[in-house]
């Protein structure tokens, strides 16, 4: 009766919840069970994120103070550092990061230490979701052996294990933790039920799947998806060069079907922590069985091109002006991995600044939402007026398209302007000194 006994604490929300990490996925996630009435305790070993969620200060965008403070007021929701807790949680959801190493395989250490952080406490009537995107067979062969190493507990019957891919992107105001339908499969048919009992008390749309591979595997066909269909359309542009043809016009007209297309646009590269990332840990698992993802790994050596790209063509543009690249002033407009964010990670204006430099070029940068920088090997600051910095470079390059940014005044302003976003598209006059990608 362990199922069912569990099952019912969880529709009378007498399940005390736990949520392993409060990152973008983990903080919402917590605050969307708190939301359906459930006891939460965050556990993160970030002293500092612990505080500032007991003190109901939120660092992640997607959830206010307001929506945290009144869970924290309530005492629904709190946040610790220690794992011990866990020994009076009937439901956890582990939401680590899945990076990758410099190797390029992935980074399992922190699901690994969640893992093992779990397993002292694992206990009869339990259910645990794992959540971070990971290669398919990771909740069967790498977190079920943790948790079950010095015990002789039975997932399916004795406790419940299940995966559920994050669909979080950051951001977005449409589509929340909450109403985004969410994949989940557990080890065994009754750890697919209990984690569905459970999810779908706080979660709009659960939708379940027959294994956890199922799930995990879900996950990673969406975002390789993305990642294939950005690298077409970043050969596209190469081609369309090659063919004198304009890449953005192409890609608008071919977006006017109204079926069986959807319209990708090329750029600098793939930054973020999900899309350039996660059909990784599909192709190094598929190497472990002998097979080669042939697309992944073209799509991912077409992107990882992109920033090489882009700096030739820069020095191309120059090269029209009589202006070698070195020695050249050139000033990056945007450095986040995407627009109107702050977010750096994978950004691939850091690939272009460094073989910029690695040219000979002066290199300066200006973003609205990234007043630092501060990586191996570039320690930089934002310029502070962009109109006098447009003005006192030889080329502007448009890396990252900021609605914020006023184009007309740096197509104005600037001597020359490589974009590498189609950020220019509506400026009057902006082809007699716009070159884009
Ligand atoms: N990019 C292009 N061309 C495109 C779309 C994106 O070059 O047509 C670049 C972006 O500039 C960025 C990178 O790809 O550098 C990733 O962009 P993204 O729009 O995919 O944004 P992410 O990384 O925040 O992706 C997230 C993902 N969400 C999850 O993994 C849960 C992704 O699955 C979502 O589809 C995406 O948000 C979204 O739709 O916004």
């Amino acid at each position: 009766m362990v199922k069912e006994d569990l099952i019912e604490d969880i529709k009378k929300k007498r399940a005390n919840i736990s949520v392993l990490g409060l990152g973008y996925v983990g903080l919402p996630l917590a605050v969307t069970f708190a939301n359906a009435g459930f006891n939460v305790t965050g556990i993160d070993p970030i002293q500092e994120k612990v505080e500032m969620i007991n003190r109901g200060e939120s660092y992640i965008s997607d959830i206010t103070n307001a929506q945290l403070r009144k869970h924290i007021d309530s005492g629904r929701l709190r946040a610790t550092t220690d794992y011990s807790v866990l020994a009076e949680i009937d439901a956890v959801s582990i939401c680590v990061p899945t990076p990758l190493r410099k190797t390029g395989d992935p980074d399992m250490s922190f699901i690994a230490s969640a893992s093992e952080q779990i397993a002292p406490y694992l206990h009869r009537s339990m259910v645990i979701v794992l959540e971070s995107s990971t290669y398919p067979g990771t909740t069967r062969e790498f977190v079920l052996p943790k948790l079950t190493a010095n015990n002789n507990l039975k997932v399916g019957e004795d406790f419940f294990l299940a995966f559920s891919p994050e669909r979080v992107d950051p951001g977005r105001k449409d589509y929340t933790t909450f109403n985004t339908p969410k994949v989940l499969g557990g080890i065994t048919p009754a750890c697919t039920d209990v984690a569905k009992a459970w999810y779908e008390q706080a979660i709009e749309t659960v939708v379940p799947v027959s294994t956890a591979e199922v799930a995990e595997m879900a996950k990673l066909l969406e975002n390789t998806f993305r990642m294939i269909n950005i690298s077409v359309v970043n050969e596209l542009a190469q081609m369309c060069e090659r063919l004198d043809v304009d890449v953005w016009e192409v890609i608008d007209a071919a977006a006017t079907k109204p079926f069986g297309f959807m319209k990708f646009t090329p750029g600098p590269g793939l930054g973020g922590h999900c899309i350039p990332i996660d059909p990784l840990y599909l192709s190094w698992k598929m190497k472990t069985l002998k097979y080669t993802a042939r697309f992944i790994e073209l799509a991912s050596e077409i992107n990882t091109g992109m920033p090489r790209y882009v700096v030739n063509r820069i020095q191309d543009a120059l090269n029209r002006y009589r202006k070698p690249l070195n020695g050249s002033k050139v000033l990056i407009l945007g450095v986040a991995y995407k627009p109107n964010i702050s977010d750096m990670r994978e950004s691939p204006a850091l690939d272009i600044i460094h073989l910029l430099r690695e040219k000979g070029a002066i290199v300066t940068y200006y973003d609205p939402f990234v007043p630092e920088l501060d990586f191996e090997n570039i320690q930089m600051t934002s310029e502070k007026d962009l109109p006098a910095s447009v003005e006192n470079v030889d080329l502007v390059a448009i890396i990252t398209n900021h609605a914020k940014i006023d184009y007309n005044m740096v197509v104005d302003k600037a001597q020359l302007v490589f974009d590498a976003r189609n950020a220019t598209k509506d400026v009057p006059k902006a082809s007699l000194k716009v070159i884009k990608l």
